[in-house]
C-alpha cells in the first residue's frame, strides 16, 4: 500500500495514471499497434480519412492548449502542509485554525502579474503568493501577492490598469515589463498607485528566490468566532529563509542564461528535500482600533505597520512535494478569493468586493466549464453535495431524481447545515447608506505610505529604488510623462526625486502635474486634502535588509575548479557551507570529469559555457598550483569573479590563487573577500557571514567593476 503524506495527496493519486509497462492505447482504451506511419493507400500512397487513430492524436493536439491567465500567467506551484501552533478559537470557528494535530493540505502557486507563461522569472513584478488550503470544511484559498499593498483602490480601475502594464496593443512590446510608456502614463495620472509603485522599484521585485518572498493577503479580512464576534485581519506569510532580493543588472543576466531561474529553484529544492517554510503571520485588530488609524483598513494601498500591529506568527506552510503533472495541476489549478470558509469573512474593501466576481468568471473562460472546480487539484477534500446539475465536462455522476430544493422525494436532501449545526454566515454588519459611485475620502492620502516606505529603507536600498525610477523612466519615450511622475516622487521625498530628476535630465517640479491633480479630482473633488498626521514614521519590518534571516540554508556557492585542483582546499570550506545547509557546485573550463591533486575524478555538470556567475550566491576559488594556472588562462574566469565582486557577493580565495587577483578590478588589500588558509579560520568564518548577509551592498558604489 502506498502511503500518502496527506489526503488530497491520495485524493489525487485516484486521478493518476501511470503509463510504466503499459501498451500505447487510444483514448477509448483500443490498444494501438503502429504509432508510426498513419493509414495509407500503398506506402508511398494517400493518407486515408478513415485511420481514426491518427485522427484522434492530432486532434487531441491541436486543442492542447487553454488561454493563459488574463494576468499571472507565468507561475510554479508546489504541494505541501499547514498547520497551526496554537488554537485560535478566540477569533475564529475555521476548523484549520484551531487544531494544532490537524495538517492541512495545501497547493502553492506562485507567479509574476505581467508577462506572458512562458516570460522570464526574473521581471521586476509583484508576485502572485496564492495559496489553496484543502480544509475539511472546504476550501480556502489566501490569493495574494509579495507586496502587502495594491496600485488601485477600487475594482473598476483593474482592466485598464493591466492593460496600461501589458505589452502595449499595436506592437506587443515589451514583454513581461512596466518600463514603457504606458504604464507610467496610467501611474502618473493614478496618485493612489504611488505607492505600490514603491515597493516594485524595490528590490522586493526582483526576488532571489519565491522561498524568500513575503506573502501579503493585502485586503482586510474578517475572523468570525464562536459568539459571532469580528475581529479584522491581515494574513501574512514570513519565509524562514528570509527575504532577499538580487541586484537589477543580475536579474537581466539571469533573465538570459535561466529565464526559468525561479521554477528551477523552487522545484530543484523540493526534489532535495530542502522544503521551503513560511509561518502564517497575522495582524488582528477591532473596529476601534481601526477607528484610530491614519489611515483606512479598506483602502488596499494601504498597510498596517506592524509596528502598530504586531504580526502574530500562528502556523508554519511546509512546501514538500511538486506536482507530477504540470498542466493538470499549476495550469489548471483555480484561485478564488471567494473560495471562504466558516470563520473566515470579506470586508468592504472594494479591490476584494471586485474581485470577488472576477475569479471564477476567468476560470469560465480559462478551463471551460462551471465544473473547474471538479477537476483533481481544485476538487474539495470536503464532499460536495447540491443541486447544481450537468454543464461540460460533468465528472460527478449524482445519484437520484431529485435536484432541486426543496425537496420531499429525497427526503429533504441535501439539506441546510443549520439542521446540524452551522454552515457558513456572512458578519451580519449593520449597512445603512445611500447608493453611490464615488471614493470615500479616507482614501485620499496617496503618499504618506509611500514615503514611510522610502524612508525605512538602508541607503543602498534608496538608491536601488532610485536607479529602478530611473530604468523605467528612462525607458518612457514621452517626456511629458516622465516629468509628470516627477511630480508624484516630489510628494514623496525631494531626495529621491533629485536623483532621479539628475539621472533623467530634467528639473525638479513643485509638485503634482495638473493633469495628476485633475484625475484624482474625480475621486476627490477637493483633492489635494489635509492628509492625518502618521502614527509612524519609520518602519524597519519594510526593509529587507533591516530584517534578514540568520541562515546559509540553501544559497550556492560555486567552486571555480580545473585540473589538479586540491582536494584539501576545496573540503575544507566545502564542509563548513555544507553543515550551514548552503550547496558547493563545482564549475569548470568544460563539463565532464576533472582530476584533484590527489588524484581523485571530480564529476563536472557546470561549465563556464554553460553557466554564469549571476546563478550563485558565492563563490570560492580553491587551491591546487595546476587547476590555477589554468585557470588563469580563462577570461570567464575573470569576468565570473568581477561580475560575482560587483554584484556585491561574497568571495573567497585560497593561498594558492592569489595571484590571480592581481588581474581582478578589485583590489588586492580590502576586506572585500576572504583568503581561506588552512592555519585561519576567522576568514572562513567571515566568509560564511557575509554569505548570510546575502550582499554586501555597501560595496556597490564605491567600488564598482566594469563588468
Ligand atoms: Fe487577481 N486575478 N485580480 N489580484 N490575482 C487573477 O484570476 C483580479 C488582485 C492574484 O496563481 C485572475 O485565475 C481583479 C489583487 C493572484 O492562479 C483574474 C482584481 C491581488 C492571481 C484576477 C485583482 C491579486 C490572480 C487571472 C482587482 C493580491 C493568480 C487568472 C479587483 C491580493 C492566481 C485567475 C493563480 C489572478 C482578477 C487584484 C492576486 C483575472 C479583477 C489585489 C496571486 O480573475
Amino acid at each position: 500500500m502506498k502511503k500518502y503524506k496527506n489526503p488530497k495527496e491520495k485524493q489525487l493519486h485516484s486521478d493518476a495514471v501511470d503509463n510504466q509497462d503499459q501498451n500505447l492505447t487510444t483514448n477509448q482504451g483500443v490498444n494501438i499497434h503502429d504509432n508510426n506511419n498513419t493509414l495509407k493507400a500503398g506506402n508511398r500512397g494517400p493518407s486515408l480519412l478513415e485511420d481514426f487513430i491518427f485522427r484522434e492524436k492530432i486532434f487531441h493536439f491541436d486543442h492542447e492548449r487553454i488561454p493563459e491567465r488574463i494576468v499571472h500567467a507565468r507561475g510554479s506551484g508546489a504541494h505541501g502542509v499547514f498547520k497551526v501552533y496554537n488554537s485560535l478559537k478566540k477569533y475564529t470557528t475555521a476548523s484549520f485554525l484551531q487544531d494544532t494535530q490537524k495538517e492541512t493540505p495545501v497547493f502553492v502557486r506562485f507567479s509574476t502579474v505581467a508577462g506572458s507563461r512562458g516570460s522570464t522569472d526574473l521581471a521586476r513584478d509583484a508576485r502572485g503568493f496564492a495559496v489553496k488550503f484543502y480544509t475539511d470544511e472546504g476550501i480556502f484559498d489566501l490569493v495574494g501577492n509579495n507586496i502587502p499593498v495594491f496600485f488601485i483602490q477600487d475594482a473598476i480601475n483593474f482592466p485598464d490598469l493591466v492593460h496600461a502594464v501589458k505589452p502595449e496593443p499595436d506592437n506587443e512590446m515589451p514583454q513581461a515589463a512596466s518600463a514603457h510608456d504606458t504604464f507610467w502614463d496610467f501611474v502618473s495620472l493614478m496618485p493612489e498607485a504611488a505607492h505600490m509603485v514603491m515597493w516594485t522599484m524595490s528590490d522586493r521585485a526582483i526576488p532571489r528566490s519565491l522561498r524568500m518572498m513575503e506573502g501579503f493577503g493585502i485586503h482586510t479580512f474578517r475572523l468570525i468566532n464562536d459568539k459571532e464576534e469580528s475581529y479584522f485581519v491581515k494574513f501574512h506569510w514570513k519565509p524562514l529563509l528570509g527575504v532577499h532580493g538580487v541586484a537589477w543588472d543580475e536579474a537581466q543576466k539571469i533573465s538570459g542564461f535561466d529565464s526559468d531561474f525561479h521554477r528551477r529553484d523552487l522545484w530543484e529544492n523540493i526534489e532535495k528535500g530542502n522544503y521551503p517554510e513560511w509561518e502564517l503571520g497575522l495582524q488582528i485588530f477591532s473596529q476601534k482600533e481601526a477607528d484610530k488609524f491614519s489611515f483606512d483598513v479598506l483602502d488596499p494601498t494601504k498597510l498596517i505597520p506592524e509596528e502598530l500591529v504586531p504580526v502574530q506568527r500562528v502556523g508554519k506552510m511546509i512546501l514538500n512535494k511538486n506536482p507530477e503533472n504540470f498542466f493538470a495541476e499549476t495550469e489548471q489549478v483555480a484561485f478564488h478569493p471567494g473560495h471562504i470558509v466558516p470563520g473566515i469573512d470579506f470586508s468592504n474593501d472594494p479591490l476584494l468586493q471586485g474581485r470577488l466576481f472576477s475569479y471564477s468568471d476567468t476560470q469560465l473562460s480559462r478551463l471551460g466549464s462551471t465544473n473547474f472546480h471538479e477537476l483533481p487539484v481544485n476538487r474539495s477534500l470536503k464532499p460536495v453535495h447540491n443541486n447544481q446539475r450537468d454543464g461540460f465536462m460533468r465528472h460527478d455522476i449524482v445519484k437520484g431524481k431529485v435536484s432541486y430544493f426543496p425537496n420531499s422525494l429525497g427526503g429533504g436532501c441535501p439539506y441546510h447545515a443549520m439542521i446540524q449545526g452551522k454552515g457558513f454566515q456572512s458578519h451580519p454588519e449593520p449597512i445603512e447608506a445611500k447608493k453611490t459611485r464615488g471614493r470615500s475620502d479616507s482614501f485620499a492620502d496617496h503618499f504618506t505610505q509611500a514615503r514611510l516606505f522610502y524612508q525605512s529603507q538602508t541607503p543602498e536600498e534608496q538608491t536601488h529604488i532610485a536607479n529602478a525610477y530611473s530604468f523605467e523612466l528612462g525607458k518612457v519615450n514621452t517626456v511629458d510623462i516622465r516629468k509628470r511622475y516627477l511630480g508624484i516622487l516630489a510628494e514623496i521625498d525631494k531626495d529621491l526625486t533629485k536623483n532621479v530628476a539628475a539621472n533623467l535630465g530634467l528639473r525638479v517640479p513643485k509638485g503634482l502635474a495638473k493633469e495628476t491633480i485633475q484625475f484624482a479630482r474625480y475621486n476627490h473633488p477637493d483633492y489635494p486634502l489635509k492628509t492625518p498626521k502618521p502614527q509612524i514614521t519609520d518602519s524597519p519590518a519594510l526593509s529587507m535588509e533591516k530584517s534578514k534571516g540568520k541562515t546559509i540554508a540553501t544559497r550556492k556557492v560555486a567552486f571555480l575548479v580545473a585540473d589538479g585542483v586540491s582536494q584539501k582546499s576545496i573540503d575544507k570550506l566545502k564542509t563548513s557551507l555544507e553543515k550551514g545547509g548552503a550547496e558547493v557546485v563545482f564549475v569548470a573550463p568544460k563539463v565532464g570529469s576533472i582530476k584533484t591533486e590527489e588524484g581523485e575524478t571530480l564529476e563536472i555538470q557546470h561549465s563556464f559555457l554553460t553557466d554564469a556567475s549571476v546563478l550563485y550566491d558565492a563563490m570560492f576559488l580553491p587551491g591546487g598550483k595546476k587547476s590555477v594556472e589554468r585557470l588563469k588562462k580563462e577570461p570567464d574566469v575573470f569576468h565570473f569573479s568581477n561580475e560575482m565582486f560587483r554584484h556585491c557577493k561574497p568571495l573567497a580565495f585560497s593561498k594558492d590563487s592569489e595571484p590571480l587577483i592581481d588581474k581582478m578590478y578589485f583590489e588586492k588589500n580590502r576586506d572585500d573577500w576572504a583568503l581561506i588558509t588552512e592555519s585561519d579560520n576567522a576568514s572562513l568564518k567571515n566568509f560564511i557571514t557575509a554569505l548570510e548577509k546575502h550582499r554586501i551592498w555597501e560595496r556597490e558604489n564605491s567600488r564598482k567593476v566594469p563588468v
